[in-house]
């Protein structure tokens, strides 16, 4: 058939076009948005995506055209080689880093909110990558972390209080892992040796997916927790119990013989 390989590679950025249009009503798009600052961060990807989108759809459009016109059952003059233009070398530079450097300067706000600005709050907990599991430790009635009321968990599941600003400190005890909260648009790489934050909303309660982002071993698929939004009284009330729990522990000791 003429022209078959022009019509089999445009199948491939139809399906990947097709993909992105489809699937928000599969409900395989974005995870729910359960915080204050993820529409931001939603329509700066949907920005890029559709600002990429286009760009994907021209530059496959022209591919498919030139596959279509220099079809080797329809040329039967043979392949000439040229130099190319230097014009056009300058024009798709040039366009492409005018994009780029505009992405930068656009989304530079939303960075800064996220990753710069942190408010003057104390911590809410401390997250603590391993292998294989997150560990997270409360500062107890005292609000400070590593005093004798700390509570530490290592179950995977971290609460926290909904429609509050909340602050994480962030630490390794090991190699590199990464903290995300798919649901709350928020991601932090947990480097070892450095103790860093993370701030944000949740504005629903109920549990969401915690995420190891960094393949960290062969027990990476391990670092699945949870995170679950309180109102303050629960909150407040979860923490009593886990602290009750807390001092209910004992080891047992072997008896010598
Ligand atoms: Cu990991």
């Amino acid at each position: 058939m003429k022209h078959f390989w022009s019509f089999l590679f445009f199948l491939v950025p139809l399906f990947g076009v097709a993909t992105f249009v489809f699937a928000p009503h599969f409900n395989i798009w974005l995870p729910r948005d359960v915080s204050e600052q993820g529409r931001t961060i939603d329509n700066l990807f949907m920005f890029i995506l559709y600002l990429t989108g286009i760009v994907f759809i021209v530059t496959e459009s022209v591919l498919f055209y030139f596959l279509w016109k220099y079809d080797g059952k329809s040329n039967k003059e043979s392949v000439k080689f040229s130099h190319g233009s230097h014009a056009l070398e300058l024009v798709w530079t040039i366009i492409p880093a005018v994009t780029l450097l505009f992405i930068a300067i656009y989304q530079m706000q939303a960075w800064a909110a996220d990753k710069i600005d942190a408010p003057a709050i104390p911590f809410t907990a401390e997250v603590t990558g391993r292998q294989f599991n997150w560990d997270f430790r409360y500062p107890g009635p005292d609000g400070e972390l590593y005093t004798q009321d700390d509570i530490v968990r290592t179950d995977g599941k971290l609460y926290l209080p909904v429609n509050e600003q909340i602050m994480l400190k962030i630490t390794s005890g090991d190699v590199l892992h990464s903290f995300f909260l798919p649901n709350l648009r928020v991601k932090q790489d947990v480097v070892p040796g450095m103790a860093q934050k993370m701030w944000f909303k949740g504005k629903k309660t109920g549990g969401f997916d915690i995420v190891c982002a960094e393949l960290c071993g062969w027990g990476h698929y391990k670092m699945k927790g949870r995170v679950f939004f309180l109102p303050r009284d629960e909150y407040d009330a979860k923490l009593v119990e886990l602290s009750a729990e807390q001092d209910k522990m004992t080891v047992q000791v072997p008896e010598e013989e």
